[in-house]
């Protein structure tokens, strides 16, 4: 197959499967969940570059929540762990800037909700 890449890249520049999309999350993509989760765990499509990949998460009055650097979950380069500081109960949003081992940067956002 890897023959057919220089092709397949000429006919198309952008490659959808060679991404890094966000494949699901714990808490799960707009979970609502009784227990304020300790970190978060987002699943990718691809192998990711931790050291560049970013997440923040915003609270439920909109301000910035504490949320550590993203560190590699051993045994799993598609994943990325971030510890979080959440208490009050809401609605989090979480964005995400990824940078895949291919060197393609994605983002996106989900929210999920803490109902205790
Ligand atoms: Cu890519």
């Amino acid at each position: 197959m890897k023959r057919f890449l220089p092709l397949l890249a000429a006919l198309a520049p952008v490659p959808a499967f060679a991404h890094a999309f966000l494949k699901s999350a714990e808490p799960r993509v707009g979970a609502v969940v009784a227990t304020p989760p300790a970190q978060l765990l987002l699943t990718y499509t691809e192998e990711l570059a931790v050291p560049f990949c970013t997440v923040t998460v915003a609270g439920p009055n909109g301000a910035q929540v504490q949320a550590a650097k993203p560190q590699p979950v051993p045994g799993h380069e598609n994943e990325l762990a971030v510890k979080v500081r959440i208490t009050a109960p809401g609605k989090y949003v979480v964005t995400w800037h990824a940078l895949s081992q291919d060197t393609h940067k994605t983002q996106g956002r989900y929210s999920f909700t803490l109902s205790p």
